[in-house]
């Protein structure tokens, strides 16, 4: 083990600059290049990194000191393998791994940087071009974060260039809008190298620029690097962000342009991850994003039941639906989902994003059907509805076509064919949505049937259903018949392949091939899984139901 002093590099001409945040503690193990500290200086926030992998010790800073070049911050104990690697960090009291640059490259008396190269106030158009980013020759870009025809903001960054030792951010250096972009990702570029035109106002460029506060862009943007009169800092380890007094704007009032406050070591991490940092709350000074925000986003990304996970989460490649801060429409009040209520929206949500669904409709006509249940309607004590009726032709339009009674194997590469006829239907209960299931319904009469549906509805109310009462099925019923509207298309009940949605019956005009008789017609709504159904398969089966439904004879055969 060796211990390496760790100081404040070259910063520019800054002095007494207080630290804002601290990154690191003693006992923490850090990698190189890892920041450990931020100062914010009053043109810049300065990113300080590690010089080498090792441990914190002997910590001497803490947030609110002012610090200059040279301060002690900490020592960092590194281990006998890396101190003696080839090509170590410099001894030198500086934590810069690369030769500070002279003291003439410093920040503020440096001269005008070849930012704006075409003098404001006589055009309307600024050359753009790389800023003196210090050493650094042939840095590729590894971020573009403008295109032709982007209205941006004086100091928006424009793209981002990663050199083995840091990341550097390139400023915009007035408002005003890109044209001809020159650089794309993965162009090396040195300083004075070309990024685009600027198209400002006329004259606007030419203004002074406006102090942070008072400018209402400024806050938008939450980036204020330095001015066109004042230079990055030259140390590019001195990694610029911003200093806009104002934190940045909510997810949902961020504007085409902005970036995520955040420092390019987070930026690069969240990149890494492939974390949005515009997801992420920052938790240090005016929002600033740090690492360790990222880290506990993706740990809570991870950690999320799948109800409550996005379709970002879900979904591989399915952008997650923004958050909105309600509130600041109006009052608002937020309730827990009921436990049902998560668990079937889970499931729910795993059928749609994994089923290619098609929902096949029709109608049948249910006169006849309705008269005979209206005249047999207390069979043995028991209520005759629409439901017991309908999960016997179902039944029976299975056995017809026995793909509909099968499931998807998990590898997809067969077909289950089941040989039973567990038949699910969807209950409406105050906590949400459950799916009791009849067994064996193929083996059941019509009166059974309305029994067992109508207990089974019954305790799904009451909350009492055992967990078994919900297993086995192999085709569910979704009957909104009772309740009104016309066709839906009902989710598929993975991993069953169809779902067959019934919709309130109506009386509707019928031609009959002479007059329009009045018949009962019930909208039925089959889904079903076009991994294993064709569409034609599906039309038949549809067919078959409807004629089931119109003809209760045809259910004895
Ligand atoms: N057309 C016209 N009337 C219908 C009908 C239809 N398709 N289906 C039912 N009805 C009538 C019934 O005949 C009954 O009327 P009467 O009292 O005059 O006989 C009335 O509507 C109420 O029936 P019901 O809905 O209570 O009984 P049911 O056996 O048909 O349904 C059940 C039982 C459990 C399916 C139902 O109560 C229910 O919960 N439905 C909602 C299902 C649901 O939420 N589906 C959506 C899932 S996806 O989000």
């Amino acid at each position: 083990m060796a211990n390496q002093k760790v100081t404040v590099p070259d910063i520019g001409n800054y002095h007494d600059v207080p630290v804002i945040e601290l990154l690191v503690k003693d006992g923490d193990t850090i990698e190189k290049d890892a920041p450990l500290l931020v100062l914010e200086s009053d043109k810049a926030t300065l990113e300080v990194p590690a010089p080498a992998s090792g441990t914190v010790r002997a910590l001497k800073l803490k947030v609110g000191d002012k610090v200059s070049q040279g301060a002690e911050i900490c020592e960092l104990e590194i281990a006998e393998a890396a101190v003696s690697a080839p090509a170590p960090a410099p001894a030198a009291a500086t934590v810069a791994p690369v030769a500070a640059p002279p003291a003439s490259a410093s920040v503020a008396p440096a001269p005008p940087p070849p930012v704006a190269a075409a003098p404001a106030a006589a055009s309307a158009e600024i050359d753009v071009r790389i800023p003196d980013i210090g050493n650094y020759h042939d840095v590729p870009v590894i971020e573009l974060l403008v295109k032709d025809g982007d209205a941006i903001e004086k100091d928006a960054p424009l793209l981002v260039l990663e050199s083995d030792k840091a990341t550097l951010e390139v400023p915009a250096p007035a408002s005003g809008t890109v044209r001809a972009l020159k650089l794309k990702v993965g162009d090396k570029v040195s300083q004075g190298a070309a990024v685009c035109t600027l198209l400002t106002a006329a004259g606007a460029a030419a203004a002074p620029p406006s102090p942070p506060a008072a400018a209402p862009e400024a806050a938008a943007t939450p980036r204020d690097p330095a001015t066109p009169t004042e230079p990055l800092p030259k140390n590019p380890l001195a990694i610029i962000a911003d200093t806009a007094p104002i934190p940045p704007p909510p997810a949902a009032a961020r504007r085409d342009g902005e970036v995520p406050y955040a420092g390019p070591a987070t930026r690069k991490f969240a990149r890494e991850l492939g974390v949005d940092l515009f997801q992420v709350h920052g938790s240090g000074a005016r929002g600033r994003i740090l690492i360790e925000d990222v880290q506990g986003f993706v740990k809570q990304r991870l950690t999320q039941p799948p109800a409550a996970a996005p379709a970002a989460v879900a979904g591989a490649g399915i952008p997650p639906i923004p958050a909105v801060d309600f509130a600041q429409f109006g009052a608002i009040e937020t309730r827990p989902l009921a436990r049902i209520r998560k668990l079937s929206a889970a499931h729910l949500h795993r059928a749609w994003l994994n089923i290619p669904h098609v929902t096949q409709t029709d109608e049948a006509d249910i006169t006849e059907l309705e008269a005979f249940r209206k005249a047999q309607s207390e069979e043995g004590g028991v209520k005759l509805t629409l439901l017991p009726f309908i999960i016997k032709a179902v039944t029976a339009a299975l056995k017809q076509y026995p793909e509909f009674n099968a499931s998807l194997s998990p590898d997809g590469e067969s077909l289950i064919l089941k040989k039973y006829m567990h038949i699910g239907f969807a209950a409406d209960t105050p906590n949400g949505l459950v799916v009791p299931v009849v067994r064996d319904a193929d083996q059941k009469g019509i009166v059974q049937l309305a029994q067992e549906t109508a207990e089974l509805a019954k305790k799904a109310r009451d909350g009492k259903l055992k967990p078994d009462e919900m297993k086995g099925g192999c085709f569910s019923i979704s009957s909104l018949g009772g309740i009104g509207g016309s066709f839906f298309t009902p989710i598929v009940n993975a991993p069953e392949v169809g779902i067959l949605g019934v919709s309130k019956s109506q009386i509707k005009p019928v031609w009959d091939g002479k007059v329009f008789q009045p018949r009962l017609l019930c909208p039925l709504a089959l889904s079903y899984d076009h991994r294993v159904i064709d569409g034609a398969y599906a039309a038949r089966f549809i067919v078959l139901l409807t004629k089931l439904l119109s003809d209760l004879r045809r259910l004895a055969l």
